[in-house]
Formats: structure tokens, sequence, C-alpha cells
């Protein structure tokens, strides 16, 4: 096996979902996270100027996406089929674009409160409910979104809603099939140490 190192900030951000599929595989990497204050330095010698970035033995890999695909297919988490693998393809880009749109709001200039009330009253009721309706629809048959084992689609989905789904958010009571589909994914063996454990972060 390679040797890896996943290099990225003190934040759960872009990288998170390939520390949880590692986590999930039970393959060893290092959590390299760059302090605010070094990065300016380090951004001069790292590939791209971004980051995350990781490393496979002497291999520079970069894209966020492309990182989390190349683990997921090295763990065994996507689909053989092209089709089933595109599936989850659409559906961890759908979930990161709405990670991203929470994030946008947390970011945005105002206080708690405002942001709180954005994101309780337009962020959810419009693009998280919705993905919800679609997702139900798509699981009221299955116990994993893609065939019949679960994939980094369903990690995605576990590591963008796990801590909503602990805070009791209130949204999860019209989807309690969704919540306890959330649940499962962060129980999953490796996860739930992992969440219980990782550095605590706001994003
Ligand atoms: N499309 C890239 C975006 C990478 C990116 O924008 N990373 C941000 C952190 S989430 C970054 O490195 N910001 C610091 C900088 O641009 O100097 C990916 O998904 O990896």
């Amino acid at each position: 096996m390679p040797e890896y190192k996943l290099i990225y900030f003190d934040a759960m951000g872009r990288a998170e979902l390939t520390r949880w599929i590692f986590k999930l595989a039970d393959i060893p990497y290092t959590d390299e996270r760059i302090p605010a204050e070094e990065w300016p330095e380090r951004k001069k010698s790292t590939p791209g100027g971004t980051l995350p970035v990781l490393l496979v033995d002497e291999q520079v890999l970069r894209q966020s996406m492309a990182i989390a695909r190349y683990v997921a297919r090295e763990a065994g988490l996507v689909p053989q089929d092209n089709l089933e693998s595109a599936l989850c393809d659409a559906l961890v880009e759908t979930v990161m674009e709405l990670q991203q749109q929470m994030i946008k709001i947390m970011r945005s200039p105002g206080d708690d409160e405002e942001k709180k009330t954005k994101l309780q009253q337009e962020f959810i009721p419009n693009q998280v409910e919705q993905f919800f309706t679609c997702l139900r629809e798509r699981l009221h048959d299955r116990e994993w979104y893609c065939g019949d084992q679960v994939t980094w689609a369903d990690l995605a989905i576990g590591r963008v809603f796990c801590t909503l789904v602990s805070t009791q958010e209130p949204l999860f009571d019209k989807y309690p099939d969704i919540r306890s589909y959330v649940e499962k994914i962060c129980a999953l063996p490796g996860i739930q140490d992992w969440i219980q454990t990782r550095p605590e972060t706001s994003f």
C-alpha cells in the first residue's frame, strides 16, 4: 500500500470526505493540518497554490473531488458499474454544492442570529428540503444510495449532515427516514470513532 499524506488546513472543508473514506476503509494516512499563519509561505511551494493536496508516496494529487474519488476507488467504495458510479459522482457533487452554500452563508457578514435565520428560513426550506425529498424517493426501497453496500456517496451525505442530525435540527422531524439513514452512516465502523475524536473545528 502506498504512503498517503493528506494536506489541508485545520478544518473539515474540502478534505473531510477523504478523511471519512480513509477512516471507513481503515487505511492509514497522515492528516497534516497547516496552521493559517504558515499558509502564505507554504502556498509558494504548494502545487496549484490551493489545498487539499494528497501525496501518494511521491506523487502529488490535487483537487478535492479527484482526491476523494481516487481514495474511494482504492477503498472499494465506488461501484464497479459505470452508470452506478456516475450516479454516485452526481450525488457527491450535489452534496458538496449544498455544503459550499451552507459555508458561504456561515461566512457572510452579519451576526450569528442573522445567519441562523437565513439558514432556517431560506436555505433549509428551499435547498435542503428539496434535496431530502429526492433522496427519500431514491432510498425508499434501498439500504444505501447505490447498490447494496455503502459507497462514498453515502459518506458524502453523512459528512455534510451528521452535525445537523446530532444537534437535533427540527428539520429532521419531517424526514425521520433521512435521520435514520444519516445516523446509520455516522455509526459506521471507523466513522463513529472519527466523529468523536477528530479535532474540533467549525467548518
Ligand atoms: N477546486 C479546488 C479548490 C481548492 C480551494 O479553493 N481550496 C481553498 C481551501 S477550501 C484554498 O486552498 N484556499 C487558500 C488559497 O487559495 O490560498 C478543490 O476542490 O480542491
